[in-house]
């Protein structure tokens, strides 16, 4: 039986206990501030990342990891694994994807195949830990991927930016012209569409966002109760515990998870951002 490793970037955000249970390997990307590069997670945490976007002038920057990273990273868990499925966030926000890809045609002896998840956060580690979970029960690498290509069908989240100019600056926000010179003033409701990020609804005010999100999610849930629910915080802990007691509540037979936009992607939804993540359960 082929021994295959899961490997997702630091973008999954799945927390770090849940992630060291199921074995799943994490490469960083990096926030830069200035002329400091870190390593998310291993150099910077979440919380001094907030703190120091508070306090620096320079506003931070990201990037990927490098091809030398992945090619170290593939090196070492194929010491003992014979395969690597590798989940990434959309290539339609971040190379990361093609820099995996191209690390991966540079290996010999292992077999590394690359899963561009369209999304981010914890909605992508929820396919990095299904790939774990089966791996764990000795399904093969080609039954884990059709298993993952099929969950994009039912995976669903929407998130908010309480200040949108960072999404805008950093040119991650599509259809923005629809907002031109209200930037500012409103919360519109985001969501990915092919692997890139556009506004789904135009809301005024950020309570009116999160009861929109929270609807979607009721109509999608229907009588189907056993969801996998992820409340996704920028810095805002409190909120994302309030949401989710609701949301344990509203749907008793979920998995309610709580989740965090960390460094690289509170980079570029700043500080304050909510978001609701979904998945019905895929056979
Ligand atoms: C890079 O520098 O390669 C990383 C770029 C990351 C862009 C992030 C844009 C915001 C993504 C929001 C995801 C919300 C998912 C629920």
């Amino acid at each position: 039986m082929s021994k295959i490793a899961v490997l997702t970037d630091s973008t999954s955000y799945i927390p770090k206990e849940l992630r060291e249970e199921h074995e799943i390997a994490m490469i960083p990307l990096n926030v830069v501030f200035g002329e400091e590069e870190y390593k998310e997670e291993l150099e910077i945490t979440t919380e001094q990342f907030y703190e120091e976007m508070k306090t620096k002038e320079a506003l931070p920057k990201t990037s990927q990891p490098s091809v030398g990273l992945f090619e170290e990273t593939y090196a070492k868990l194929a010491e003992d694994h014979d395969e690597i499925i590798v989940v990434t966030l959309s290539s339609g926000i971040s190379g990361t994807y093609q820099t995996a890809v191209s690390a991966a045609n540079m290996m010999d002896g292992v077999s590394i195949h690359v899963f561009d998840s369209e999304i981010s956060c914890m909605p992508q580690g929820f396919f990095a830990l299904t790939a774990a979970r089966m791996a764990r029960e000795g399904k093969p690498s080609n039954e884990i991927l059709e298993r993952l290509n099929a969950m994009k069908t039912n995976m669903r989240a929407y998130f908010m930016a309480d200040d949108l100019s960072h999404l805008h600056r950093g040119g991650r926000l599509n259809g923005a012209q629809l907002f031109v010179g209200s930037l500012l003033q409103i919360k519109p409701v985001l969501h990915f569409e092919n692997k890139v990020i556009v506004p789904f609804e135009k809301v005024r005010t950020a309570k009116k966002a999160l009861a929109r999100i929270e609807g979607l999610l009721d109509e999608d849930a229907g009588d189907n109760e056993a969801l996998d629910v992820v409340v996704i915080h920028g810095n805002r802990p409190e909120k994302a515990e309030e949401i989710a007691a609701d949301l344990k509540k509203k749907y008793p037979a979920a998995n309610v998870y709580i989740s965090y936009f960390g460094p690289v992607i509170g980079t570029h939804l700043g500080e304050g951002s909510l978001g609701i993540g979904w998945i019905k359960p895929t056979v």
